[in-house]
């Protein structure tokens, strides 16, 4: 994004190859003094380890994040983090045991990749472009959580549903008054999926796609509540939250759309049907909103780049892992003749893990946002810039 002197500024960063020592990642520009849950940054990174579909790598695993800079005494200090979740199955140096991919998998970064680093080994792309790197993400995420939610900011994911049975799509409503009791069900489910009935549908088609050798995408879901009106602008482009949340959505490996709110529906409606009108109550001021209510959340709590005081609504689509037992038509590299893709170890389906990605992602984007609106050097600072800034939001228009 573009820089502008002054503007405290947060950035993630990753490093690291799936079968590398580990993923390194470096996030900076968080305030000192943000309490960080360690707990939490672990469980969301067990959390993105499971789903039902995952491959044998996962047993493998046991993911934990270790902070290697950035943190003292349980507390952001205020410098970059920068933390490290290490590889068990790390095998980069140990040639026999990674051996060359020449036979590039149709969807993955495979063809792309070779071609434009001018090698016939996959490899050299695929250690890199694997979802591996997705648990530094998580880890951050996580972290940014712990900031938001001094915020008062809360984030919530799941899976919405997906692959080739329509009934493995759940048509539950998120609301700011049952989203604790959807994520309680959600964390009951093997695919992340707060709806039962949808749920075991889902299962079925993983398992049925596990039968036939093929794998299974889905749509993933993020609600952010809590967020006060006016993060991100509409200044410029890149400084819009809805394009930088759905960059950040289509960053994540295998993602083939995003939508905010009613997303592409929108586009089948006319205006009356889809702009959430707007009321005032007075008895709600104290709420994210201020009080300007609104009936319906058809812009997925984002007007002009703009976060409204509606939950920031974000849905993503994700692709059908591209590694198929069965293989698919493809070309061996080094041969030119026509051959059936490579088969790597991989997962079934990772859309359950895609949706915790997803959430954090989601996470960081918007704790960016808050970094520019409310500065800050110190968390002291954040949360005094932050009341004064709803205090004289709420004073309107005594406090022009
Ligand atoms: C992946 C292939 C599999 C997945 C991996 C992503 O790894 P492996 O080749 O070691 O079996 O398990 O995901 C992870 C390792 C992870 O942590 O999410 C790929 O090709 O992208």
């Amino acid at each position: 994004m573009t820089y502008h002197p002054g503007m405290a500024l947060l950035s993630y960063r990753t490093a690291g190859e799936s079968h590398g020592p580990g993923v390194v990642s470096l996030l900076e520009g968080l305030p000192r003094g943000v309490e960080v849950d360690a707990e939490l940054i672990d469980s969301e990174l067990v959390r993105r380890q499971g789903g039902y579909g995952r491959g044998g790598r996962m047993r493998i695993e046991s993911d934990h994040a270790e902070f290697l800079g950035g943190v003292r005494l349980g507390r952001t200090t205020g410098a970059p983090v920068a933390i490290l979740v290490p590889n068990k199955d790390s095998r980069l140096d140990d040639l026999e045991r990674t051996p060359p991919v020449e036979r590039p998998r149709p969807g993955h970064a495979d063809l792309a990749g070779s071609i434009k680093w001018l090698t016939p080994d996959c490899r050299e792309t695929l250690e890199r472009a694997s979802a591996r790197e997705t648990a530094g993400r998580t880890a951050m995420g996580a972290l940014a959580r712990c900031f938001l939610r001094e915020l008062g900011i809360e984030i919530f994911g799941f899976v919405r549903g997906g692959g080739p049975d329509p009934e493995a799509m759940s048509s539950i409503e998120v609301t700011e008054s049952n989203w604790k009791s959807l994520r309680d069900a959600r964390d009951a489910s093997a695919v992340y999926m707060p709806d039962h009935d949808a749920s075991e549908r889902m299962i079925a088609s993983i398992r049925q796609a596990k039968i036939d050798k093929d794998t299974v995408g889905g749509f993933v879901e993020v609600h952010a509540f809590g967020c006060p009106p006016g993060l991100g602008s509409c200044v410029q482009w890149d400084e819009r939250l809805d394009a930088r949340i759905a960059g950040a959505i289509m960053g994540i490996q295998a993602f083939k759309a995003v939508e905010i709110g009613l997303g592409t529906e929108c586009a089948n409606r006319n205006g009356s049907q889809v702009h959430d009108p707007i009321h005032f109550d007075a008895a709600k001021a104290e709420s994210a909103h201020l009080g300007f209510t609104r009936p319906s959340n058809n812009a997925g709590g984002l007007e002009g780049g703009m976060t409204n005081g509606m939950p920031v609504v974000v849905r993503g689509t994700m692709k059908p892992i591209s590694t198929l037992l069965r293989g698919l038509p493809s070309v061996n590299l080094v041969s030119r003749s026509p051959e059936e893709s490579q088969y790597e170890r991989s997962d079934i389906s990772a859309i359950a893990a895609a949706s915790v990605v997803a959430e954090n992602v989601v996470a960081l984007e918007i704790a960016r946002a808050a970094r520019e609106k409310f500065g800050g050097d110190s968390m002291a600072e954040v949360r005094s810039q932050f009341a004064s800034y709803l205090e004289l939001a709420r004073a309107l228009p005594k406090s022009e």
